[in-house]
């Protein structure tokens, strides 16, 4: 009998890919977007330039300190009536930006990477953080079928990603996710309590005192 091959531990990469896991079905892939950071950011400026950034409200009323603007079919948006996915801007009256290739391939690519091939997202959130802003831990369930997975991709300044349970009550675990990171989550993990704790004081030579987050679903 032919020896077993070695065992691969998680964090070494064996196509290149360093994977780092957080959950059975959530993994880090470590630098997944690095090279193609500085179009990604060069496109997040065009798809402002159409749809800008700005500090949606919360149900109850917050303002919300994380800056969003979507691409895609859909987009997400919060007012005081609720959360949901929406074809118009409401802010401009017009539909989102289209989601470019570049963004689409990329995401499904991860996702193949991730174990979940056929990925083909119809929404982009992005997300700008500046230092100072958080995410508090939420749920993700605006979406039609949580069997599809959430890609998301870190692009400027660093982040600690907050990682609990399935109920709000759960340990959170810390996650630091840098410039370039590309974490996918499905399967059971894909209704986990997360969040983005308080982003740091910082300079990030291609996106200065930001941090950028996009987050790739199918959600209609
Ligand atoms: C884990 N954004 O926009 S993306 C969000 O960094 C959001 O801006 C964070 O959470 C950010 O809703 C993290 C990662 C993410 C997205 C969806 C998830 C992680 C998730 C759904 C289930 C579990
Ligand atoms: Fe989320």
């Amino acid at each position: 009998m032919p020896p077993d091959p070695p065992a691969l531990a998680l964090d070494e990469p064996w196509d290149g890919v360093r994977r780092v896991a957080l959950g059975p079905f959530a993994v880090v892939l470590r630098g997944f977007a690095r090279e193609h950071a500085p179009e990604l950011v060069a496109v997040i400026g065009t798809i402002a330039a159409i749809s800008p950034f700005r500090h949606m409200v919360t149900p109850g009323g917050w303002t919300m300190s994380v800056a969003m603007t979507n691409c895609g079919q859909a987009g997400w948006v919060t007012d005081r009536t609720g959360y949901r996915y929406d074809a118009i801007d409401p802010m401009t009256g017009r539909p989102w930006p289209a989601m470019p290739r570049t963004f689409a391939d990329l995401a499904a690519e991860a996702a193949a990477t991730a174990g979940f091939s056929g990925f083909r997202p119809d929404a982009c959130l992005v997300n700008r953080y500046t230092p100072g802003a958080r995410l508090s831990l939420h749920q993700d369930r605006n979406e039609r079928d949580f069997d599809q997975p959430i890609v998301s991709v870190s692009l400027g300044l660093p982040a600690i990603f907050l990682w609990g349970g399935k109920t709000r009550a759960e340990t959170v675990r810390r996650c630091p996710l840098i410039h370039g990171d590309v974490v996918v989550w499905g399967g059971p993990d894909r209704l986990t309590f997360h969040g983005v704790h308080t982003l740091a004081d910082g300079e990030h030579r291609l996106t200065g005192a930001c941090r950028f987050n996009l987050t790739f679903r199918r959600a209609l």
